[in-house]
């Protein structure tokens, strides 16, 4: 189950994506020093969490193996709205990905120095938190993880006599091995965006299309986007979204209502289905899956349109990350009938444009919903 550390943290996601405009570029580039006679006073080494881009979000550390003289300080950061922890287990057994302390630091504010024996962990790192760090005093191998991520995993080696890797060398290892996880997720988000939409026509003359992607998982990585992303239906028709991956994804129509923000595992408008109405979905008001996903309670989510119109959805949770899509409802025609495909759009870029019009817009409630609620 890896709903409740993504679930936890999407405030902070939101959070993140707010602040990442403003993040000051200077203070993720280490400086380098002129003459580096000792570990002690130099820059540290940065390692990357995890990175992304619009509809993927690659869940590696970067680079995943990085060797530092003793006494050495790494930090790590990610640039991406999808949160990661960075964890040194100290003999522990691995956390679940559901672990409630997950998204806590162990030791927060400090810059533990690590001997191998210790939990440290980071709790969650967003695009808008600091860099993280944490010293090695002694040599040796010391493994790290993501609690979230099954899979995603890297180590630091400590080593008197080791070449060091240089910071150089870990920005190309790391933009090296995001683009080799880039590719397959490329193609498996044009394998499931090539693949048809099931549709069956009823009784009464409406058509029941299914929807059996949202969302694709290349572990430990992530498609964050629905397939197909805009799709055309008529009044009366219905759409069963199904998923079949793992990840934790909602289907929601927020029609008119804000975003509900900042999401907390006590908001059962998030977490649990709010159905559309029986008679159909007329585009106003909030329609949503909840969370659904493969070992998670649902895996389905169906909404019949009573009205002509455009309506978007989102995943509440990767918003941030371009997930979203439309539905276009055209009034009901009883002749001609159907033929063909369902109209579905063929091209990605009039839908990413929606959706990040959307992002922003839901983006504008949060912040709304938010100040309302600290002041
Ligand atoms: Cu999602």
């Amino acid at each position: 189950m890896r709903l409740l550390p993504r679930f936890t943290v999407v405030a902070g996601l939101i959070a993140g994506m707010l602040a990442v405009s403003t993040l000051p570029v200077e203070a993720q580039t280490p400086t380098p020093t002129a003459t580096a006679t000792t570990t002690s006073t130099a820059a540290p080494l940065v390692v990357q969490a995890g990175t992304g881009e619009a509809g993927y979000a690659v869940n590696l550390f970067g680079p995943n193996k990085v060797t530092v003289p003793v006494g050495a300080t790494v930090g790590f950061k990610t640039n991406w709205f999808e949160p990661h922890t960075v964890t040194f287990l100290g003999g522990r057994p691995t956390p679940a990905p559901s672990d409630p302390t997950a998204p806590v630091p162990s030791h927060p504010g400090q810059v533990v120095a690590y001997s191998g024996t210790q939990y440290v962990s980071s709790g969650f790192i967003t695009s808008r938190s600091p860099v993280w760090q944490i010293s090695f005093p002694t040599a040796g191998s010391y493994p790290f993880l993501c609690i979230i991520h099954p899979g995603m995993n890297g180590t630091v080696e400590v080593s008197a006599s080791a070449a060091a890797t240089t910071q150089a060398q870990a920005d190309a290892g790391a933009q090296q091995g995001f683009s080799a996880a880039l590719t397959p997720l490329k193609a498996e988000a044009a394998k499931l965006a090539a693949k048809p939409v099931t549709q069956t026509t009823n009784a009464d003359g409406t058509t029941t299309f299914r929807v059996n992607t949202i969302g694709g998982f290349v572990p430990p990585s992530d498609v964050q986007q629905f397939f197909p992303a805009g799709m055309n239906v008529r009044v009366g028709d219905t759409v069963v979204f199904e998923s079949t991956v793992p990840t934790p994804h909602t289907v929601t129509f927020l029609g008119g209502t804000p975003m509900p923000f900042p999401p907390s595992l006590e908001d059962p408008k998030i977490f649990g289905p709010t159905p559309a109405p029986a008679a159909g979905y007329d585009g106003t008001g909030y329609v949503n899956s909840g969370v659904i996903g493969v070992g998670f309670p649902g895996q389905t989510f169906s909404v019949k349109f009573s009205k002509a119109g455009n309506f978007p959805f989102i995943c509440i949770l990767h918003v941030d990350q371009g997930m979203g899509g439309t539905i276009n409802v055209a009034a009901a025609q009883i002749t001609p009938p159907k033929t063909g495909s369902a109209g579905m759009l063929t091209t990605e870029s009039a839908t990413v444009a929606a959706t990040l019009a959307l992002v922003a817009a839901a983006l504008l409630a949060g912040t709304r919903v938010l100040s309302g609620r600290t002041r």
